[in-house]
């Protein structure tokens, strides 16, 4: 009989990577809303919360997750680590089959997770996720970040012949063993440009969904395009320059 959630297919042990860096006012609803969801659809799991040192008692309110469900572990590194090494390190300590970075601030949608989840199950070993295809959305996205995304997202698409417009997203599923093979260097943002660029030459199979994204309510952006914007580039000029 087939089990919700996985269709036909055999049912592969999911691990979610959420970066914090004070995010107390995200992470008690995202880590209840993650939990109810996967465990409704009956899918092994477990997730990572991966801080960089919180003052603002993120990490206490892990704890009190983690007290009531032992799927969630907290990984804590150093103040400014950044969320490149944040990602790396949680990718080092998973046991899952495929692995799902999501954010902390609730702008990825569960049921959407349950989706990555049910293609990497059905055999693919990437899925990208596209907010700007059909069925896909954003609400509250500022317009400047919009407009970067969007021209950044296409030459870099143009430039590597990539048929996905929306890699820098980091809400997209690696099927473990691809991702272990993939060599990492980025420490801050621009792993979100590296990440999705190195797994597409790493080969494998492929596929996108549209996914929807809500800009956050709570707390701080920690994402400073002027600051960033040098550094994705030479994350892209360094990949293309040895492709
Ligand atoms: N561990 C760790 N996590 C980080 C760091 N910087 C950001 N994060 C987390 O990475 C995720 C994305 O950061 P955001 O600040 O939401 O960046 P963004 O989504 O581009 O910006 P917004 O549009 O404001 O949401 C969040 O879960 C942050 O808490 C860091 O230095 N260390
Ligand atoms: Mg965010």
């Amino acid at each position: 009989m087939a089990e919700e959630g996985t269709g036909t297919y055999p049912k592969l042990k999911l691990s979610v990577v959420i970066p914090t860096r004070n995010e107390a006012k995200n992470i008690g609803h995202c880590l209840a809303r993650l939990t109810s969801a996967l465990q409704q659809k009956f899918i092994p799991h477990e997730i990572l919360v991966v801080d960089s040192e919180s003052s603002d008692g993120t990490r206490e309110i892990v704890q009190r997750h983690i007290n009531a469900s032992h799927h969630i572990r907290l990984i804590t590194l150093k103040r400014d680590t950044g969320l490149g090494t944040a990602l790396k390190e949680g990718f080092s300590q998973v046991a899952g089959d495929m692995v799902v970075p999501f954010m902390a601030d609730l702008s990825d949608s569960e049921e959407d997770l349950v989706t990555i989840y049910q293609k990497i199950c059905e055999g693919y070993d990437v899925v990208y996720t596209n907010r700007f295809i059909q069925g896909g959305k954003v609400v509250h996205y500022p317009r400047v970040k919009l407009c970067l995304n969007r021209i950044f997202n296409k030459l870099v698409a143009l430039l590597f012949s990539v048929p996905f417009t929306d890699m820098t997203n980091a809400f997209k599923g690696y099927r473990t063993i691809l991702l272990k093979k993939i060599n990492l260097k980025s420490d801050g943002f621009e792993i979100l440009i590296e990440l999705p660029l190195k797994a597409w030459f790493a080969g494998g199979s492929f596929t996108q969904i549209p996914v929807k994204w809500m800009g956050r309510k709570e707390g701080a952006s920690k994402f400073h395009w002027v600051r960033l914007a040098p550094r994705y580039l030479k994350v892209v000029a360094d990949i293309y320059t040895h492709a």
